[in-house]
């Protein structure tokens, strides 16, 4: 089945709770974003991701839904949300859903019934018996809970969540789930959206609930973990829905290798059009993300060489509302923000595949600066925060783990100008917004002409209109100790991407000495056989006759 997304379509995720507040209450709402959309626009997106909408009691910052069919009221409405998917198309813009799937909210109408005794909705849902008193099985859960909790009053009746204990797995197991998500998928369509982003889409299908091989990470991930069954849901909903409608849908993949990668998204298996995978965010931990280390550049270009090669289409990323900010991890951030942001730039809009950038990027944000764990939201943090004091772990460490990798680091509010609230917001904002906002900030950058949001738009603008960028092959060149080169070629078109991931001044490596003519250089065009401190440069080479 064919690719959905066009070629050089460049996709922005707006986290909505952070992007813009029009009302005052410190959240984000959906006008914000309408309000929003010429700077969307100005930088050359073409279509639009939005993080959960929907009604939701916000355990997981909506990604607990309890109607899927109904817009968050702190949000808007649907009246909104419909202007919205106008106002965008009328620029070009497409709108793109995220679809959680694998779980509801407890406090969804489904949840409810079964909770009420009806048989019909607790299929829908996967609820067991313990076993001599003990728990149904030896499973993990992502949010270092545990993943069964007390169905109701029951005394021995369980249902699963493998993420926070409101968040309730679906029965993939039950047609009546695929068929209510069809129906669901097919109401925003109607509504003019053009593509889903599906939340942990390779885990939804359980093929059974066996004990699991003790494991440190997610015990009984053999028996969730991108099954034939996921395979067989995402074909149908593939035929079924997306085709009819022409829409795409990328999914997140959570411990897939490039194998499992490819039987979701090898365009002839009709399944996914792209993935998110998670390898090169992993770059800089020991085991789990908690422990992290110093960022090792070279592990990164390995990572992404492997991936751009094995797959014939990816959905590049660096940063989204989950991942700590892609340049905070650079050692030299300090004086090289901007630098390093524009470099992100280049190699992000210069790889093979989608790219993705989230809200913010486009003016080199940076993690959170939380002094403390009352500063963070984040559920995820305050498990793992707990679950590390259990273990004994010192406070001063504790904190530092999640001072480095909440999530919360990159959920901060979209900075908009140096006012007070950043331009977000004239109220208290949900989450500290960072201090550097009165530097880092969408007015100040729009100002600079040599700045960090005019490269982004330089780049973006290329990556849509050089063929050799947007549909060109990918060979990678070099994979040094801070420097990454990779070529691009369409039709005899080569175009050299070369980024210098470091915050050292190095010589350009001897193998591009051949390296044809500079398109452009992060640092204007005077460039020299110096890479300057996280410079990115593209070459053209002559094109074949
Ligand atoms: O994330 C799934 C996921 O596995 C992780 O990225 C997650 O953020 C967590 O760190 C696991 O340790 C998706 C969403 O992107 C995330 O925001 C949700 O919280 C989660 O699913 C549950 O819906």
């Amino acid at each position: 089945m064919p690719l959905n997304v066009p070629k050089n379509a460049v996709i922005y995720q707006i986290y909505p709770r952070s992007y813009r507040d029009t009302d005052g209450d410190g959240l984000g709402d959906i006008r914000g974003i309408i309000e929003s959309l010429d700077h969307i626009a100005s930088l050359g997106i073409t279509h639009i991701w939005l993080s959960p909408v929907y009604k939701s009691p916000d355990d997981d910052n909506g990604y607990d839904i309890a109607d899927y069919k109904s817009i968050q009221p702190a949000f808007g409405t649907m009246e909104d949300f419909d202007e919205l998917v106008r106002e965008a198309k009328a620029r070009g813009i497409g709108i793109v859903m995220d679809l959680v799937i694998n779980h509801t909210s407890d406090e969804h109408e489904w949840f409810k019934r079964a909770l009420a005794g009806e048989e019909k909705y607790r299929n829908y849902y996967i609820i067991r018996k313990g076993k001599d008193k003990k728990l149904p099985n030896n499973w993990g859960n992502f949010f270092a809970e545990c993943p069964w909790a007390r169905f109701g009053d029951s005394e021995d009746e369980y249902y699963l969540h493998l993420f926070s204990k409101k968040q309730p797995d679906l029965n993939w197991n039950n047609p009546e789930v695929m068929e209510e998500v069809k129906d669901i998928m097919r109401f925003w369509l109607d509504r003019g959206v053009v593509g889903f982003r599906c939340d942990v889409i390779n885990i939804i299908y359980k093929s059974s609930l066996e004990n699991g091989k003790k494991r440190l990470v997610l015990t009984g991930q053999e028996h969730f973990m991108s099954q034939e069954g996921c395979h067989r849901i995402l074909q149908e909903l593939r035929r079924e829905v997306l085709e009819p409608y022409g829409a795409f849908a990328v999914g997140e993949t959570v411990f897939v290798d490039v194998k499992k990668g490819k039987d979701l998204c090898d365009a002839s298996r009709g399944e996914l059009d792209m993935i998110f995978y998670f390898e090169h965010m992993e770059c800089d931990q020991v085991f789990v993300k908690w422990f992290k280390t110093r960022l090792n550049p070279r592990k990164v270009m390995k990572t992404l060489t492997k991936w751009q090669t094995a797959l014939e289409w990816n959905a590049c990323y660096f940063e989204n509302h989950d991942q700590p900010r892609f340049i905070s991890r650079f050692p030299d951030l300090k004086n090289y923000r901007a630098e390093a942001s524009r470099m992100m730039a280049g190699l992000l809009m210069t790889l093979k595949g989608t790219p993705f950038v989230f809200e913010g990027q486009e003016i080199g944000m940076v993690n959170g600066d939380f002094k403390d764990l009352s500063e963070v939201e984040d559920i995820e943090s305050h498990n793992i925060y707990a679950m590390a004091k259990s273990l004994g772990i010192p406070k001063r460490i504790r904190w530092k783990m999640i001072q480095r990798t909440s999530r919360d680091n990159a959920r901060t509010p979209m900075q908009w100008s140096a006012e007070e609230g950043a331009g977000f917001t004239s109220g208290k904002p949900w989450l500290k917004i960072n201090e550097n906002y009165k530097e880092v900030n969408v007015a100040a950058e729009s100002a600079r002409e040599d700045g960090v949001l005019a490269f982004w738009k330089k780049m973006i603008e290329m990556r849509k209109t050089d063929k050799a960028l947007s549909l060109g092959d990918f060979n990678a060149i070099y994979e040094g100790k801070r420097v990454y080169a990779f070529e691009r070629n369409f039709e005899g078109r080569r175009l050299i991407s070369v980024s210098n991931m470091s915050g050292k001044a190095v010589k350009l490596p001897k193998i591009l000495e051949d390296r044809g003519s500079l398109v452009i250089s992060s640092y204007g065009k005077c460039a020299s056989d110096k890479l300057m401190p996280f410079e990115f440069r593209l070459y053209l080479c002559e094109e074949e006759k």
